[in-house]
């Protein structure tokens, strides 16, 4: 059975890719801070047949990510494929952005993807295989007035895992990065569903795009995904 840890799985694209590897036989990982809707979806989960376990943790801890990474371990045996798909954002004039919102974004978007890729390498290099798929930004390619803190993250969460991709497929670990559009999630705390995000991409569309990486063959690399709604200006 092939393993996976989702970063974010407690709300937005995590808990729908979550849901989707599960159906498909993939046995689920589930990270993220808020435990009570970790429990919620482990359950929903294993109500349908799936196989899962959770662990409550902020991905900027490195202590707590080593932790986490070890008793999936103990759990499943094995990591065939990490999913780092958990991130913040702040959409500020430089003037209001302050050092709190440089750490939190930084520390969930770039030192988070660090630390779960650092933590998972060396048992996907003992067995020689891995994917690591990062859901990453369309901004990882243009910026936009007010986001120049949420564009730094992920240009550098951007530069980090294509550098990374050279690293290490040389032991057959291959590094897949999808930089989505407008997505209606609970990103910056606002609610799925409202009217003006008729027209934007679903998680479902994410966890799509996710799950195609996941089942190609080994033998294709697929570097990166770019999706955009269809009304979307970029
Ligand atoms: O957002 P949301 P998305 N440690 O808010 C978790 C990118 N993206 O699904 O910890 C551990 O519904 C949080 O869980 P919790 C975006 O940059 C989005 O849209 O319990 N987990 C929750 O499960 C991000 O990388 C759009 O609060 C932490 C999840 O992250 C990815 O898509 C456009 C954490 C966020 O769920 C998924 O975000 C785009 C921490 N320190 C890129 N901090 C878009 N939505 O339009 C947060 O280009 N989480």
């Amino acid at each position: 059975m092939k393993t996976a840890i989702i970063t974010g799985a407690s709300r937005g694209i995590g808990r729908e890719v979550a849901i989707k590897l599960a159906r498909e036989g993939v046995a689920v990982a589930l990270f993220a801070r808020s435990l009570t809707e970790l429990q919620a979806l482990d359950a929903e989960i294993k109500i349908q047949g799936g196989k899962a376990i959770h662990w409550a943790l902020d991905i900027s801890e490195e202590h707590n990510v080593q932790r986490a990474v070890h008793h999936v371990l103990q759990e499943f045996g094995h990591i065939d494929i990490l999913i780092n798909n958990a991130g913040i954002g702040t959409f500020k004039p430089i003037e209001e952005t302050s050092m709190g919102d440089w750490d939190s974004v930084m520390n969930t978007n770039v030192k988070g993807t660090f630390l779960l890729t650092k933590a998972v390498l060396p048992s996907m290099r003992e067995k020689r295989s891995g994917l690591i798929i990062s859901v990453a930004s369309d901004v990882s390619r243009r910026t936009f007035a007010n986001g120049s803190l949420y564009c730094a993250s992920k240009f550098a969460q951007d530069a980090f895992l294509s550098a990374i991709r050279k690293e290490v497929r040389k032991d057959n670990i291959r590094v897949s990065t999808i930089m989505p559009g407008l997505v209606d999630t609970f990103f910056h705390g606002s609610p799925v569903g409202n009217p003006e995000k008729t027209n934007w991409l679903k998680s479902t569309d994410i966890a799509n795009a996710i799950s195609y990486i996941v089942h190609s063959p080994d033998h294709v690399v697929i570097d990166e995904l770019m999706l955009h709604p269809s009304h979307q200006d970029y």
